[in-house]
């Protein structure tokens, strides 16, 4: 009989040697607890995501814009399906979670809950949300967790597109006219410090972070992101010729990257305990989709039934 010694052995040779763990692999309770707050979470921010962007999307300027928008929030749905379904391989259910989001007890990202006032909002969403979320993503596609780690990898390919779409919609109004041009510069100075908050909090107020890059969920810090994610941006920034609403940022030579000015952190605080500009919005939106699907769930488990008796 193998003990819970032998299997905690196993398991830290698995990740010593960087192979995945996978479902039905034994794994410590706090790793899959861990886990299923992280999945879930980041499943959550997937389709609440959807309702900034979805904001605009009867009101885009060309129906190109449109149908390119429209497949972009289609994928983020997606995305969620993907999450929830590899947080589902831990044990946990669906319902159960996307219930907790709802009654406010699961998080999601704070990015969400700021409002999307005008079409340059869509754009800097695509370029800089998404930017964002692929630095941290494509770090997520090694994470230990076999099912977490694969979905992270499609995620990925998905939200690059993404990103490009949102710079070319920047670019457009970068080129435009003057009055373009101040609505793009608008939007990056009310979405710029919002943005780096996505990290989470600095490395030292990480409550999670150690542990989770001991099990290598996480293979880089909050602040490492942070910084890489700047590093790519301030050259995309200049390139359109735009200025980021932070008087501090500039290029420092002797490390190599671009330092940046302090993060309201009591900003970010606010916002995850619900205090955001959009918070109640955005669940209210979120309980009132769920309380209006109820016909198509109770259809699709009344089917679902039928088949069952009809084969049994
Ligand atoms: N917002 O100890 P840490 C996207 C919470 S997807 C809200 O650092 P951890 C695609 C954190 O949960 C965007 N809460 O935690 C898209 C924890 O709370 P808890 C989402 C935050 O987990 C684009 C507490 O603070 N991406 O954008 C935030 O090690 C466009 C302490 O923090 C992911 O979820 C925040 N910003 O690191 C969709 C990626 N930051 O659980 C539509 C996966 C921290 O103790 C349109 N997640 N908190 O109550 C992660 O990489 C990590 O979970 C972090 C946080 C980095 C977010």
């Amino acid at each position: 009989m193998t003990t819970d010694a032998q299997h905690q052995q196993h398991f830290d040779a698995k990740l010593a040697a960087d192979t995945t763990i996978e479902a039905k692999d034994w794994m410590p309770d706090a790793y899959r607890q861990n886990l299923i707050r992280q999945i879930g979470q980041h499943a959550h921010s997937e389709v609440i995501g959807m309702l900034p962007e979805a904001n605009w999307l009867t009101r885009a300027p060309t129906l190109r814009r449109k149908a390119v928008l429209l497949a972009k929030v289609q994928d983020e749905a997606g995305h969620g399906l993907y999450l929830y379904s590899a947080a589902e391989t831990l044990g946990c259910s669906r319902q159960d979670i996307y219930q907790k989001m709802l009654d406010g007890k699961m998080k999601y990202s704070s990015i969400f809950n700021y409002p999307t006032l005008n079409w340059a909002d869509v754009g800097v969403i695509g370029w800089l949300v998404d930017g964002a979320a692929i630095v941290n993503q494509v770090a997520l596609c090694r994470a230990s967790y076999g099912p977490y780690a694969r979905s992270m990898v499609k995620i990925c390919k998905e939200e690059s597109f993404h990103q490009r779409q949102g710079y070319e919609a920047v670019m457009a109004l970068a080129h435009g006219s003057e009055q373009q041009k101040a609505m793009l510069q608008d939007a990056i100075n009310r979405f710029w410090w919002p943005v780096l908050m996505m990290f989470g909090p600095s490395d030292n107020d990480s409550p999670h972070s150690a542990q989770s890059m001991a099990w290598k969920i996480k293979r880089h810090s909050n602040d490492e992101l942070r910084q890489k994610f700047v590093d790519n941006t301030v050259p995309q920034l200049e390139a359109l010729g735009m200025t980021a609403p932070d008087a501090d940022l500039a290029w420092d030579e002797t490390s190599g990257h671009y330092r940046f000015g302090e993060i309201d952190w009591s900003e970010l605080y606010q916002v995850i305990k619900g205090q955001g500009q959009c918070n109640h919005e955005r669940l209210q939106a979120k309980r009132q989709a769920w309380e209006n699907g109820a016909w198509v769930r109770e259809g699709a488990m009344a089917h679902a039934e039928k088949n069952r008796t009809r084969a049994a």
